[in-house]
């Protein structure tokens, strides 16, 4: 109900009577003027007038369906949104929901209190200051398949700031790096039966407003925002539904035909690893190896100083630099 009426808000330039609200939607008045006030608490601006009726004048920067839907073009991904002022986690909250909700299904938080990294590390997603979201998916084939879920994320990403008119790298397999820092990061995980996949949860964190005091000495360095980058505001509705509509273009011919050639061609592209030398960190190993390229199965291709060729599935990768090796 309470989207309807900023839907029809938004659908009228000039006043709309209370009366006609109230005709249209089956209810009465006094329960208009209540869903108003509602509305003003979320941060819409709504002019009302005795006779007249009501007038949108501004809306809030939130990041709900009725917010990014005139810049949306899937036709499931990002269609129902969830949509929550503080969460821990979005990914821990879609993974609660997931068995409940349609594919396609986003959580969305303003913050995260215990936003989270791979491997237990921690992300941090202070309140407005970017888009953290969860994305469910319930593609019907082999676990196995998971990681390229994670390479549709990061080439989605790449692509909607593109977009946005914003060049970005793709640091294999699960980072977006602008100026050498990560603006983004994804964090992918898995419920599965037997050998079927039950469900996704592909989590984005892009960094929007984030400035030095969000961040430890030892993050700023590493971290960037897009309001940095960009030197004012960036559009986070624009951008959310740039990403849900690429990320569906790519994930369409994945789920179909299992085909991820275009997102390959974009991680080559994208990528910053290609021609680095690297250390590869495994659960239990370190190697340090020169990246030859991104196969068609979205593997990381390292050449060893023996002359060893090894493909990698996923992982962890640190570019060489002036320091030395470092993590991004
Ligand atoms: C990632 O892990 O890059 C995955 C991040 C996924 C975050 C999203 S937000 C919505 C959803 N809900 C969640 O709880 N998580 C997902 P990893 O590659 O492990 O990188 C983590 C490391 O990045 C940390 O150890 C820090 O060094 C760094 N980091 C933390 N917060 C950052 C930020 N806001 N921007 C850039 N780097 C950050």
């Amino acid at each position: 109900m309470k989207a309807d009426i900023v839907r029809l808000l938004k659908s009228n330039n000039d006043f709309i009577s209370g009366e006609d609200i109230s005709q249209k939607f089956g209810v009465s008045r006094s329960a208009i003027w209540k869903y108003m006030n509602i509305l003003r608490e979320e941060g819409y601006e709504i002019e009302s007038v005795p006779r007249r009726g009501y007038r949108l004048i501004h809306s809030p920067d939130i990041l709900t369906l009725e917010e990014i839907e005139e810049y949306l073009n899937t036709d499931f991904i990002g269609r129902n949104i969830l949509y929550y002022n503080s969460l821990s986690s979005t990914n821990t909250e879609a993974k609660e929901v997931a068995k409940k909700v349609e594919e396609g299904t986003i959580v969305v938080a303003e913050e995260q209190t215990k936003g989270r990294g791979r491997l237990g590390r921690g992300w941090v997603s202070p309140k407005g200051k970017g888009i953290w979201m969860s994305l469910i998916l319930k593609p019907k084939m082999s676990p196995l398949k998971v990681a390229k879920i994670t390479l549709i994320g990061a080439a989605a990403v790449n692509l909607a700031l593109k977009d946005m008119g914003i060049r970005s790298y793709i640091k294999w397999p699960n980072d977006i790096i602008i100026d050498n820092r990560k603006v983004s990061g994804i964090l992918t995980e898995m419920n599965c039966e037997l050998n079927m996949i039950s469900h996704v949860i592909m989590g984005m964190g892009i960094n929007i407003g984030l400035d030095k005091r969000d961040l430890s000495n030892q993050l700023a360095d590493k971290a960037i925002s897009l309001r940095e980058v960009v030197g004012g505001r960036v559009d986070r509705k624009k951008l959310l539904a740039y990403v849900l509509n690429r990320f569906e273009e790519l994930y369409i011919p994945f789920i179909r035909d299992g085909d991820i050639s275009r997102t390959i061609e974009i991680s080559r592209q994208a990528s910053n690893l290609t021609g680095k030398d690297v250390r590869i960190i495994g659960s239990h190993t370190e190697k340090i190896g020169r990246v030859l390229t991104i196969d068609d199965e979205g593997q990381l291709v390292v050449e060893y100083d023996d002359g060893n060729i090894e493909k990698i599935f996923s992982g962890e990768v640190s570019i060489r630099g002036l320091r030395g090796y470092m993590d991004n």
